[in-house]
């Protein structure tokens, strides 16, 4: 029988990843995709010759699309990965980010429930949830957000427990940190970082404005969390997982790993800059993923460091392209 998928957010970088793995798996993969006056689709464009891939304009803030896309799909797996997700954007559109990023859940899991079909859902959680807790996090450590994302995700979470133990729904809430790739959305620091290495070795500018340096962040490589995602929902019961690497760097750390990596000293290029800073700030984010190396088998193998180079790398490869055209 083939298994049929739906994905929200699968143009971003996670939906892009996981619907190659799905795909891979045989799987038939439909994806909400948002109406924009543009095409949004550049991740998922290599796979647009596949019949097995299908996309359905909707919206997590629009609960009708939603309730129909669900009742005609009638998937085997949920996957929610579609969110405003970007911290800093929290504080600036709080609650258009609670709108999508909270309640959206709410009516997909409403969504899901009221069609009565028997599907597995998994939930994008995050490590933005522990926020003041200091590390190492794990799933029992205690909740602490600090920004309107960090509040919003935890509204998930805990209504993705309770439809799980109100209504014996198999639902998951993955509680991922830090993932990148060369995918990763060009404003999160580690991109901004890679693509700012490009361009300063490339030629094309000679800083890169940065903000809180001090940060520390368990970074991993999207790929490897998507697999993560997929295990959860073949587990033989629906309990929460981490996922995370359990080392930290700092931003500055990780601007050392890219800039050394192309024979330039980051000090030289790196400039701060007040608008990038935060109201309030995560500190110091490490994960202890032992529960689901111990019940999925999964661990992450790249690190910070091998992140840097791999995506700058991939970013000297994709710019040098551009300004040779
Ligand atoms: P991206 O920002 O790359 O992708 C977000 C996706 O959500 C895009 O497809 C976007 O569509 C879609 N989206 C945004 N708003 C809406 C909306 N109102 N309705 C429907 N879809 C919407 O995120 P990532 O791939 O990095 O992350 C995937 C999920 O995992 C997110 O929920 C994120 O919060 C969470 N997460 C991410 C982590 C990470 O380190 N990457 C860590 C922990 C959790 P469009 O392309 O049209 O903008
Ligand atoms: P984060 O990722 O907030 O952890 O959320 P981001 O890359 O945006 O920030 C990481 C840290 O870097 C500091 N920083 C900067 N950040 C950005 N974006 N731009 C800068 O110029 C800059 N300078 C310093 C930040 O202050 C922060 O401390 C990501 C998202 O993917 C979320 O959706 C996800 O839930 C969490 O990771 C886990």
């Amino acid at each position: 029988m083939t298994r049929r998928a739906f994905i929200t957010g699968i143009t971003g970088q996670d939906g892009s990843y996981l619907a190659e793995l799905l795909l891979s798996k045989d799987y038939e993969v439909h994806g909400l995709v948002r109406r924009a006056s543009t095409l949004n689709r550049g991740r998922i464009d290599h796979l647009h010759a596949d019949q097995r891939l299908h996309l359905h304009y909707g919206d997590l803030t629009d609960g009708v699309s939603l309730s129909n896309l669900v009742r005609d799909i009638e998937p085997h797996e949920v996957y929610n990965l579609g969110a405003q997700s970007h911290v800093k954007v929290s504080f600036e559109m709080p609650e258009y980010t609670a709108s999508t990023d909270a309640v959206g859940t709410l009516r997909l899991l409403e969504a899901i429930r009221a069609s009565g079909i028997d599907c597995r859902y998994y939930q994008a959680s995050t490590s933005e949830m522990f926020g003041a807790t200091p590390p190492p996090q794990h799933e029992g450590t205690a909740f602490y957000p600090r920004s309107p994302y960090g509040a919003a995700k935890l509204y998930s979470h805990w209504v993705t427990v309770n439809y799980r133990e109100a209504y014996d729904l198999f639902a998951v809430s993955g509680i991922l940190f830090n993932h990148e790739s060369p995918r990763r959305g060009e404003s999160f620091v580690t991109r901004k970082i890679t693509l700012g290495v490009a361009a300063i070795k490339l030629g094309v500018t000679d800083r890169l404005e940065l903000g809180n340096l001090d940060a520390v962040r368990d970074w991993g490589y999207a790929p490897e969390y998507v697999e993560g995602m997929w295990r959860m929902l073949q587990h033989d019961t629906p309990t929460d997982f981490v996922l995370a690497t359990g080392t930290g760097r700092t931003v500055r750390d990780f601007c050392e790993a890219a800039f050394s990596h192309v024979g330039l000293r980051w000090e030289d290029h790196v400039v701060h800059d007040k608008q990038y800073e935060r109201p309030t700030e995560v500190d110091a984010l490490i994960g202890d993923a032992s529960k689901a190396r111990e019940l999925l088998g999964w661990e992450a193998t790249t690190h910070a460091d091998d992140l840097a180079r791999l995506m700058v790398d991939a970013d000297i490869e994709q710019l040098g392209r551009l300004i040779d055209r």
